[in-house]
């Protein structure tokens, strides 16, 4: 039976078991370089024991950042630094993965520790865009310009520009960030996007930028190597994206050459609330795996290897993805083998052989 200590192959990649690393922002990044942080941080948790680790959304562009210490993948000079991270997770045994992104309305923000709220274009912020001039709200009430379809295209082809780069920096899986309110996800929304072109309006063309950057990255990315989506499948709110669209538009991304959807929920609607239990997503994740046909992930609140176990057991989801709980135990992974019992045993790295 497949549980979360069986390795798990797509393509020419394989997992050495079904836990993942779910991208954290780390917010410590200067014009989008990674540093030691970003190495200390990634590797320690790849040594941890998890088959794949996902580096943090990693903007396409300048403009996309989430805050001004994001990390980024716009120029050549962000390649050697993520290859060095990449290099030694790799050594570790576990899969490198980029989560590519672009925040849309939401960018421009201090960074958490900062208060989170946009920042105005004098004290370090800059002007936004997303499909429509609407704001999110809260603190992040900066009016975005709605984009031009020569600014969809040329949005298209940071994507694509930023897909290469990752290649030559040497990531094995590459995630689209199409969740949390970001950019991708703004146009997927019937709230955030209301142009009145072919990317607005009906199902089709809500979902047509993603669609079109999905074709363009895949014809980059090497068909032997993973292509995954991160999808906000619902938006918790009425007359919002749907569980419904979000299973539509797998079984579209499919037939793209699209792997696996990485389930998560929320984060496009200011004034929405999840229901944050435990695995609140795993039965979106399970809807998405079964009613679309294509393998998954699934984050949120999962802390204990039991339960990450049984959703892997039962179905529910392909990879299990830890963060908060990555952040408490590195080592969770090799932790979760030794409560589950698992045999053999998964080493934990020789350094650590006779403490362990
Ligand atoms: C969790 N977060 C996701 C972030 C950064 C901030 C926190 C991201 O994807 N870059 C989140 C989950 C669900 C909805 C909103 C935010």
């Amino acid at each position: 039976m497949v549980h979360l200590f069986a390795p798990l192959t797509i393509k020419s990649i394989t997992l050495r078991n079904r836990i993942g690393v779910s991208p954290m922002c780390m917010y410590s990044s200067e014009d989008g370089v990674a540093n030691d942080w970003h190495l200390v941080h990634l590797g320690v948790r790849a040594a941890g024991g998890a088959g794949l680790i996902i580096a943090e959304a990693t903007a396409v562009a300048p403009e996309g950042r989430i805050t001004p210490g994001d990390a980024g993948i716009w120029a050549d000079k962000h390649v050697e630094p993520l290859a060095r991270i990449n290099r030694f997770v790799k050594a570790q045994g576990a899969v490198p993965g980029i989560q590519l992104a672009h925040a849309g309305r939401k960018a421009s923000a201090a960074r958490p520790w900062d208060g989170s709220a946009h920042l105005a274009n004098i004290a370090g912020g800059w002007d936004t865009i997303a499909p429509s001039a609407i704001a999110f709200g809260g603190g992040l009430d900066k009016v975005p310009r709605a984009m031009t379809r020569e600014d969809i295209a040329r949005v298209q082809r940071d994507f694509v520009a930023a897909a290469q780069r990752s290649l030559t920096a040497g990531y094995a899986w590459l995630e689209l960030h199409a969740a949390h309110g970001y950019l991708l996800q703004e146009f997927l929304s019937p709230l955030a996007n209301q142009r009145t072109d072919d990317y607005g309006g009906s199902f089709e063309n809500r979902t047509r930028f993603l669609r079109e950057t999905t074709e363009a990255v895949r014809a980059v990315w090497p068909e032997s190597l993973p292509l995954t989506v991160r999808l906000s499948t619902t938006e918790w709110v009425e007359g919002g994206w749907t569980i419904e669209e979000s299973v539509v538009l797998a079984r579209q991304l499919k037939v793209l050459g699209v792997d696996l959807i990485d389930v998560s929920s929320g984060g496009g609607v200011h004034a929405a609330r999840a229901p944050s239990t435990p695995g609140f997503h795993v039965p979106l994740s399970e809807r998405v795996r079964r009613e679309a046909g294509i393998a998954t992930a699934v984050v949120g609140l999962i802390t204990k290897p039991a339960h990450a176990d049984q959703i892997v057991r039962d179905g529910q989801a392909d990879v299990v993805l830890i963060a908060r709980e990555s952040l408490r135990d590195p080592n969770w992974p090799l932790r979760a083998a030794r409560e589950l019992k698992v045999d053999p045993l998964p080493a934990a790295p020789v350094q650590y052989a006779r403490g362990w």
